[in-house]
């Protein structure tokens, strides 16, 4: 089954005020993996990632807040929108694990 070529950021990016320090923190999908696979954020950050895998990945919130889903080569981002610890995962190879600690 073949992925669609499309990239699925549900909610955030529309409703998005920005605080004039909003970062991007860039995460590469590599090698089955997130690198890096812990990071540190704000609320109002964006979180990119880039596949660098000849495979689909996704990065997918495990409170369901978000899915991105990636071809290979292709970049996608998200914002952070509330303070919290999130997990999140590939749903295509669940032993691709990721964390992002996000503070006010
Ligand atoms: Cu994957």
């Amino acid at each position: 089954m073949a992925p669609k070529p499309y990239l699925v950021a549900t909610c955030v990016i529309a409703a998005f005020a920005a605080p004039a320090a909003a970062e991007t923190i860039r995460i590469e999908m590599q090698n089955l993996g997130y690198s890096p696979a812990t990071v540190s954020a704000h609320v109002g950050d964006a979180v990119e990632w880039t596949n660098g895998d000849f495979l689909a990945h996704t990065a997918t919130a495990r409170s369901k807040e978000w899915d991105v889903m990636l071809l290979p080569k292709k970049t996608g981002r998200i914002v952070l929108k509330r303070p919290g610890e999130i997990e999140y995962y590939c749903r295509f190879h669940p032993n691709m694990v990721g964390r992002i600690s996000v503070a006010e």
